[in-house]
């Protein structure tokens, strides 16, 4: 009888901080929205996402007041011809990173509901991990270096 009750108080010493690490732990970094003509129908949105946590995160999309639609993106370049292919999930490792930037990852964010000019916040929800989000303002910006900031590292 004793014997029982040590090993299910050591199942438990296992289990609960199992329970407690299981969400994903995802910071964002440069988040940035390339300027485009006052009549352009579709933008596209790039920032490092950063998994801090000891669980892998899936980011599912964007959710953003500002589009009609968002998609996330990956740029293609095949025979010297760039395309882009609509993209499910993106999947960050623990202590890893997805880069979103010209040419590769991006968020594809289609009929702006005003008209978006360069220095201007763009707000969007990053969501991941089934129901998690995490709010994110990006700035219009010609391109990453506009923005005076630059990579961190720790
Ligand atoms: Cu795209």
């Amino acid at each position: 009888m004793k014997q029982v009750q040590v090993s299910l108080a050591g199942l438990f010493g296992l289990f609960v901080p199992a329970l407690l690490l299981a969400q994903p732990l995802i910071e964002v970094h440069k988040p940035w929205v390339r300027e485009a003509p006052p009549t352009s129908r579709v933008l596209a949105g790039y920032m490092t996402i950063l998994n801090t946590g000891d669980e892998p995160a899936v980011i599912t999309g964007i959710v953003s007041p500002d589009f009609d639609r968002t998609e996330l993106h990956r740029t293609r370049i095949e025979d010297g011809i760039a395309t882009m292919v609509a993209v499910e999930t993106i999947k960050v490792p623990p202590g890893g990173k997805a880069l979103l930037e010209p040419g590769g990852l991006h968020l594809m964010l289609f009929d702006p509901k005003r008209v978006l000019r360069q220095n201007d916040i763009v707000r969007f929800e990053l969501q991941y991990a089934g129901t998690a989000r995490l709010a994110v303002e990006a700035q219009v910006t010609r391109d990453a270096g506009d923005s005076g900031e630059h990579p961190h590292h720790h």
